[in-house]
């Protein structure tokens, strides 16, 4: 190890290491805008980082970013003298020059890392801002799920890492030089027309409001205000364990009854839940996955990740063929809020609006989906990430934690097995598809419930699952993060894999950290894993934990759907992609 001094304490740093790194694994802060810990970022982007350094055994003083600088044995740094403090002041003023001042209009409003340097160095005034300048750079609007605003970027690049090296769709693309540099689509395009797949990782990582998603809180409340309308809202697994945060609850609390109370609060007539539909999803997709078998057509894909199809759409079109048709839960909820509910509460389907809750950015696109609608009219009206409902119910005067958790009001449309529950996290949906398939083939439940051979982290997991019956053992594969996607199904396409099913999330580490879900100022994804375990824990706690064995599953088919892919639940929960 080398031994260094960071404002006189002694530290002890990795050959290699940079003084950032050193920095902060000594708890000594240095403020940066481009450099996050768990992402692969272009470093040296803000220059915000700087210090002040002099080498062993010399006097002369040296200022360098402390993010591209390696430590070296002897150095003596020190980061809040005079000239670094006013140098970081400069560096940010510079930074404001051309970034939208309306602070108040933003999506980042109170959020901002920007806003938390500039008090960090003691920003008093903006003398270079050049508001024409500033206004001439691009805000696209042309996507359903994000809105892409140049005025608030600060080039910082952590989207263009992260969709180049983590997600590896590399739909953003640095151009221009000097102050007319900007983060552009690739091929100049504007969103919509672009490769991207509106996964959101990006909006994870900004540190501005420069990417967010496109708000639609105020079409929710028009919705929830209106007395002829019967508003429906669903919430997604991953929602009620990655929620709380926001309101000051530790990582992974379980604010499912006090979303509840928060929507019943604000208005909203029928709160159902989107992880019955999640149980609804393992039917027919479990069901189609043991005729697909009987066919020996392998691998079959899951389809409940809308950015992972778009990505199969743009840049897999050959792979669609082999993508389950059934509906996402997101979809078939809202299918049947506008067909089964209506008959059971005497409601005028064309009264019903459907706002869904999901951790996703990708579920705005799904949402408006052609292939998605009903009468020429969409079967999810309004789509709120997590981060929207935050601001929604921030709007309303609302903290969740004032509230009384109460539980769900309605006997159709909220049970949900742990099987459902667990669709949140990377293998959930295998998991609880191979619990039902076994059943249905064995006619008995598997002794273990829990499948830990599906369980973990590794953006590619392959298990075997004994299914008995003429099955046998069938080979699954897991992955999560749109990298990993790619080299597995660049693989399935050489005919290099044997897998029969294939779970796919586009976000690492699945829902729990969705594009939709709230940002971390520290990390890329700091909070996944607690907000996994208590998923888990929803799941061991359930006095049912398989989809077949959901009363009002049962149902469901019993009164509407007849049985899991009969003619009506074809028409209604199953879907095409296309190319
Ligand atoms: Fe997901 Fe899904 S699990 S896609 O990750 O299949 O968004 O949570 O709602 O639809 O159920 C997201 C989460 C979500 C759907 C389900
Ligand atoms: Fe890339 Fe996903 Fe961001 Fe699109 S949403 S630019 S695919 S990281």
């Amino acid at each position: 190890t080398i031994s260094l001094t960071i404002n006189k304490t002694a530290c002890r740093a990795f050959p290699n290491e940079t003084i950032l790194s050193c920095a902060r694994r000594h708890d000594i802060y240095i403020p940066t805008l481009c450099e996050m810990d768990d992402i692969d970022h272009t470093p040296g982007a803000c220059r915000i980082c700087m210090v002040d350094i002099v080498q062993a055994g010399r006097d002369k003083h040296q200022i360098a970013s402390a993010c591209d600088t390696p430590v070296r044995e002897g150095m003596n740094v020190a980061t809040r003298t005079r000239e670094v403090r006013d140098i970081q002041k400069l560096q940010v003023e510079l930074l404001m020059a051309d970034h939208l001042q309306d602070c108040a209009t933003c999506v980042r409003h109170g959020d901002c890392e920007l806003q938390d340097l500039a008090q960090f160095v003691g920003l008093t005034e903006n003398r270079f801002f050049d508001r024409e300048r500033t206004l001439a750079r691009e805000v696209d609007t042309s996507s359903p799920a994000l809105i892409r605003d140049m005025q608030r970027c600060v080039r910082c690049q952590r989207c263009v890492a992260v969709c180049r090296h983590h997600q590896q769709v590399d739909a953003l693309a640095m151009e221009g030089t000097g102050l007319d540099r900007l983060v552009t689509l690739r091929h100049g395009t504007d969103q919509l027309n672009s490769t991207c797949v509106t996964c959101g990782q990006c909006v994870l990582v900004c540190p501005t409001g420069a990417l967010g998603e496109r708000d639609e809180c105020e079409r929710a409340l028009d919705f929830i205000c209106d007395p002829e309308i019967t508003t429906v809202v669903q919430f997604a697994p991953a929602v009620r364990v990655a929620f709380g945060e926001e309101f000051g609850m530790p990582a992974g609390t379980n604010v499912q009854g006090h979303i509840i109370t928060a929507c019943k609060k604000i208005g909203v007539d029928i709160v159902l839940d989107t992880n019955f539909a999640a149980d609804v999803v393992i039917m027919e997709e479990g069901t189609e996955l043991l005729t697909r078998l009987k066919d020996r057509s392998r691998p079959t894909f899951t389809s409940c990740c809308p950015a992972w199809i778009n990505f199969a759409e743009i840049h897999y079109p050959e792979i669609l063929p082999l993508l389950s048709s059934t509906k996402s839960p997101q979809q078939v909820l809202s299918t049947i809020a506008k067909t089964y509910l209506p008959e059971i509460h005497g409601v005028k389907p064309e009264n019903i609006r459907v706002i869904s809750i999901m951790p996703c950015t990708a579920k705005k696109d799904e949402a408006v989906r052609p292939q998605l609608t009903m009468d020429g009219a969409p079967e999810t009206d309004v789509v709120l990430t997590t981060r929207e409902f935050a601001r929604l119910l921030r709007r309303e005067g609302i903290d969740l934690k004032d509230l009384e958790p109460s539980a769900f009001d309605d006997p159709y449309m909220s049970e949900f097995s742990g099987a459902g529950a667990i669709f949140g996290t990377t293998g959930g949906v295998m998991e609880a598809a191979v619990r039902t398939i076994y059943s249905v083939v064995n006619s008995k439940e598997l002794d273990q419930i829990e499948l830990e051979q599906l369980r973990g982290f590794e953006g590619v997991r392959a298990a075997t699952v004994d299914l008995g019956g003429p099955f046998g053992e069938v080979k699954v594969a897991m992955v999560h993060g749109l990298g990993d996607t790619r080299a597995l199904v660049e693989k399935v396409l050489a005919g290099e894999t044997d897998f029969d099913f294939i779970e796919v999330m586009a976000c690492p580490g699945g829902c729990v950290d969705g594009g939709g879900s709230l940002r971390s100022k520290k990390a890329y994804l700091p909070l996944a894993i607690a907000r996994r375990d208590t998923i888990y824990n929803v799941d061991r706690k359930a006095n049912v934990r398989q989809s077949h064995n959901n009363q009002q599953v049962k149902t469901l088919y019993r009164d509407f759907l007849e049985a899991p892919n009969s003619e009506t639940a074809h028409t209604l929960l199953h879907t095409h992609y296309t190319d």
